[in-house]
């Protein structure tokens, strides 16, 4: 990692994550002006500085040091860890704090007139999801084969469309599932959003700046509780 003397964070610019995150770093006392292009934000309060990017670009920007911390939900963060393992590369972040926010489940959902008998009638079928890593590593454990189709979206409609049997997808309300005549029958993860770091992290100057966040984000989650 280059040596620098502001600090990175990358956080989602538009979606979920996006006004939770920033809400917490204001609460944390970090004040931004944001640059035109809408890509940067300068710190003025401290000399911590946001990357607004899109989630998933997330993990590979920490690993690769373009930033030095990540607002991200641990579901893409373990996609990415698993995927990285499965290619026999190290993943070079990790989740140091829960933040308390984002919380959903990465879930199997079937046809809602289907029976679900466990795991095992999932031999040879066809699931969708936009998660094969995690898909193929809960198969995996569970000692079933099924064929993993993996979509960029739109997931929920797959069955219909007679691309997949049944889905593996991200659930907060269920809601989706209900309008698609799914139904919830395995939880593969519980997810939320995490602070997440480079596997070693930086000695020079943004050390103590990363101290000192931890310590007011700690507070501020200690405040919510
Ligand atoms: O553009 P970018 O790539 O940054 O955004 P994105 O479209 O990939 O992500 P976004 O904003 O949809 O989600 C960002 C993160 O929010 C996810 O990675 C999760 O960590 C978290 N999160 C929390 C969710 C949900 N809840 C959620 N419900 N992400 C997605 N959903 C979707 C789900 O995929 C399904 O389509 O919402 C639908 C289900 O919601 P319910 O309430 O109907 O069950
Ligand atoms: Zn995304």
């Amino acid at each position: 990692m280059k040596p620098r003397d502001r600090l990175r964070i990358a956080v989602q610019k538009s979606g979920r994550l996006a006004e939770p995150s920033q809400d917490l770093l204001a609460r944390c006392g970090l004040k931004f002006r944001q640059s035109r292009d809408k890509l940067f934000c300068f710190g003025e309060t401290l000399p911590i500085d946001l990357l607004l990017v899109r989630d998933d670009d997330i993990p590979g920007m920490i690993a690769e040091g373009v930033c030095d911390l990540g607002v991200v939900g641990s579901n893409v963060l373990e996609e990415q860890r698993l995927a990285a393992i499965a290619v026999h590369r190290e993943p070079g972040f990790r989740a140091l704090r829960t933040l308390g926010f984002g919380q959903c489940r990465l879930a199997l959902a079937i046809p809602h007139e289907q029976e679900w008998s466990g795991a095992q009638q999932l031999q040879d079928l066809r699931i969708a999801t936009t998660y094969p890593a995690l898909l193929e590593h809960w198969l995996g454990a569970q000692g079933v084969r099924a064929r993993v189709v993996t979509l960029s979206g739109s997931v929920e409609i797959a069955p219909r469309l007679g691309t997949a049997d049944l889905i593996c997808d991200l659930v907060s309300s269920g809601a989706t599932l209900a309008a698609n005549q799914l139904r919830e029958v395995a939880v593969l993860l519980d997810s939320e959003a995490v602070l997440a770091v480079p596997a070693v992290l930086p000695a020079d100057a943004r050390a103590e700046m990363i101290e000192l966040l931890l310590r007011r984000i700690d507070g501020v989650i200690q405040v919510r509780e």
